[in-house]
Formats: C-alpha cells, sequence, structure tokens
C-alpha cells in the first residue's frame, strides 16, 4: 500500500497532453542560495568506490580477455537495462507519456531490475521531484549544486531537507496502483541482485566463459557503465548545450550524450514539454532508440496512447523562449 502521504493529489502538468500548459510557476521557484550541509553516508561512498574500480576492471577485460560472446551479451544487458530505465521507469511511469499493457510492463520491470537504479516507484518519486521542483533545493539532483552532486554526489549523501518537506505534494498514487511495481518494489532486494549481478554471471557460463570474466564484464562493467550515461543526463545535459526550447531553464540539447543514453540527451525538449514520449522533437531512431523500442511494441499493440507535441505549438514555443538555435532559424533540418 502507499505510506501516508503519497496518495494527494495535485495540479502538476508534466506528463498531461497539456500543449497549450506553458504554466511554469511550479518550476521557477529561485535555487537556494543557503550553504548545504554534505550529511556524507560513507557506506555508499564505499560501495560507489569499490563498484567503479571493478567496472574499471571489468572494462579492461571487456577490451582484452573476454569471449566476443560475452561482450556481445554484456552490451545486450545494457541496452535492454537502459530500455529498463528510458521507456521504462523514465517515459512510461514517472511521464506517463504512453501506456503499456500488461506483457510490456513485466518485461520493462524486468529490463528495469536490472539496470538496479532503485524500484520504479522510487526513482518515479525522485524524478517527478526533479521535473517539479527542478534546480531547487527540492530537486534531489539539484544540478546548481555543481557537475558532481548532479552526477553522482546526491547518492552518496543525505537528501536535503526540501525534498522530504516539498515530498508530499507528488501524487504517487498510479503507480502504486500497478500490481507489477508494487511487487518489483516489495521483492526487490531478492530480484534486484538476481537480475542485475548473479543471471548475467551465470549465464555466459552456458557458452564457456569463465565466471570471473562474467562477473567484471556483464555484470560490474556494464552496471557501472549504464549508471554514468544515465547520471550524465542530470549533470551534462544541465550544463553544456543549446537551448532551442527555452533559454530560462538550465536542461540543453546534446546529441553526443544522447547517443549514449538511448535518445534521453534532448533534454530542453524534455523540460519545456516533459509528456513527449519521444522526449526530443524530432526522435529520429538512430539517436533515440527507445522511441524505435516504443514505436515497434505499439506496432505490435503493446504499447498505445502515445502523447505528442503538434509542430505549431513547438514552433510557437520556440519563437518565445528560444535561445535561436533552432533549425527554424536555419540550422539543417536533419539528425
Ligand atoms: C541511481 C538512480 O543511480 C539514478 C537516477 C537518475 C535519474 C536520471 C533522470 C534523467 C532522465 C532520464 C534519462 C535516463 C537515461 C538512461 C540511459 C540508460 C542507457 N519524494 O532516500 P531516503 C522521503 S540509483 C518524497 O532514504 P536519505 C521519504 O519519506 C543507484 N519523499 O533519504 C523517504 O522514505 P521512504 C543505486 C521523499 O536518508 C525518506 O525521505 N542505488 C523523496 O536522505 C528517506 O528517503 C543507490 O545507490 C522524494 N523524492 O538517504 C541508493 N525522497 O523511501 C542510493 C525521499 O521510506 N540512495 N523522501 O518513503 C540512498 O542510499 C539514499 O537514498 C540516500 C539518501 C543516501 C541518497
Ligand atoms: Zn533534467
Ligand atoms: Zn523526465
Amino acid at each position: 500500500m502507499p505510506p501516508q502521504g503519497q496518495t494527494t493529489t495535485s495540479s502538476w502538468v508534466l506528463y498531461e497532453n497539456d500543449a497549450t500548459s506553458e504554466d511554469k510557476s511550479v518550476t521557477q521557484v529561485p535555487p537556494s542560495a543557503e550553504d548545504r550541509k554534505w550529511i556524507i553516508v560513507w557506506r555508499n561512498v564505499i560501495l560507489m568506490a569499490v563498484l567503479h574500480i571493478g567496472g574499471l576492471y571489468g572494462a579492461y577485460l571487456f577490451l582484452t580477455k573476454a569471449m566476443w560472446t560475452t561482450c556481445f551479451f554484456a552490451v545486450f544487458l545494457y541496452i535492454c537495462s537502459g530500455l529498463g530505465i528510458t521507456a521504462g521507469a523514465h517515459r512510461l511511469w514517472a511521464h506517463k507519456s504512453y501506456k503499456a499493457r500488461l506483457p510490456l510492463r513485466i518485461l520493462l520491470t524486468l529490463f528495469n531490475t536490472i539496470a538496479f537504479q532503485d524500484s520504479v516507484i522510487d526513482w518515479a518519486r525522485d524524478h517527478r521531484m526533479h521535473h517539479k521542483y527542478s534546480e531547487t533545493d527540492a530537486d534531489p539532483h539539484n544540478a546548481t549544486r555543481g557537475f558532481f552532486f548532479s552526477h553522482v554526489g546526491w547518492l552518496l549523501v543525505r537528501k536535503h531537507p526540501e525534498i522530504k518537506n516539498k515530498g508530499h505534494t507528488i501524487d504517487m498514487s498510479d503507480l502504486w496502483a500497478d500490481p507489477v511495481l508494487r511487487f518489483q518494489k516489495k521483492n526487490y532486494l531478492l530480484l534486484m541482485p538476481l537480475c542485475c549481478f548473479v543471471l548475467p554471471t551465470m549465464i555466459p557460463t552456458l557458452w564457456g566463459e569463465s565466471l570471473w570474466n562474467a562477473y567484471f564484464v556483464c555484470a560490474l562493467f556494464r552496471y557501472t557503465y549504464v549508471l554514468n550515461v544515465t547520471w550524465l543526463v542530470n549533470s551534462a545535459a544541465h550544463k553544456w548545450g543549446d537551448k532551442p526550447y527555452d533559454k530560462d531553464i538550465n536542461p540543453v540539447e546534446t546529441r553526443p550524450v544522447s547517443l549514449v543514453v538511448l535518445g534521453e540527451g534532448f533534454h530542453n525538449y524534455h523540460h519545456t514539454f516533459p509528456w513527449d514520449y519521444k522526449t526530443a522533437e524530432l526522435g529520429h531512431y538512430s539517436l533515440n532508440l527507445s522511441k524505435l523500442f516504443i514505436d515497434t511494441m505499439s506496432l505490435l499493440g503493446m504499447a498505445y496512447d502515445l502523447k505528442t507535441v503538434s509542430r505549431d505549438v513547438i514552433e510557437k514555443r520556440v519563437k518565445r523562449t528560444g535561445d535561436g538555435s533552432h533549425y527554424l532559424w536555419g540550422w539543417d533540418d536533419k539528425d
């Protein structure tokens, strides 16, 4: 059952197809200037350090010693677990930018558990806070606290009290209503180690790989890699790039990031129109594998009610708040 305080209604518009709503009142709270306390959680610091050392060693084995089938499997797990975050936790559950039938919800929950970024319900709660209170103390990875904090530092310290103070304004009742997500959350401490570490280590032994190589390549390297590219959306994509849709916010468009995060690097667009299932205006498949996945699922009848934004609405917004880098001002309309 949802914990108390998680079922309040709110008027936020982050996942509704409310293309006319450009009410920024909820996102324009000025960043707090107070000095923030860093209450370091040493257990997390040590685990992250050990994970990254193991991940780097796994990268070395990936490049030098592992069987090609093992490397292929690691890339396969990267794509699957990545989709569990992009097409699952992010576009389906945090933003409700499309709807999914039960088999797809089960598949995406499995993929999401391989990614080990905590349960979908916890992930989506933080992410809804990130959009609603963007770049303030109530944003869990507030990018105004610097690159390191928004990348990984926020997972190494206690959360700012504002997150807990304002947390009750986020309605999570829709996700608590999904039995698949309730099952994942309830059994997370059993399912996550199995999906993220144990099975990725066991499966490559079927084609003769050593447990050692399989563990470091398919579990530690693949997991560390996916974590870091995901975190780039919070750090780099809030820092370096163009702002064709809204020059008054920090999120930017970054194609290099988009390539490795399966289409999630068009972050200025995404923060301007969060309910678009493409998380990008154009959504060319080469830079947006998640869109290819959702479109394929839609053809198979597994995904439906895909939300998007009309070109007219985008153009008006670009002209009103863009920084002038949009192709409407001469940029070549190609990916
Ligand atoms: C990870 C997540 O890495 C990464 C997320 C990235 C998001 C990116 C988004 C960008 C867009 C999408 C792009 C995708 C691209 C993907 C590409 C793939 C190829 N609202 O947390 P606690 C309250 S996870 C409301 O313990 P502490 C609540 O009452 C990595 N309330 O705070 C809560 O209790 P409960 C693996 C909230 O003690 C209570 O506070 N995981 C909210 O300060 C306590 O919460 C880890 O490393 C909220 N948002 O601890 C675990 N939040 O939960 C790391 C909290 O019972 N985390 N409350 O309701 C931790 O250890 C701890 O959370 C902590 C803070 C130490 C960081
Ligand atoms: Zn963001
Ligand atoms: Zn989002």
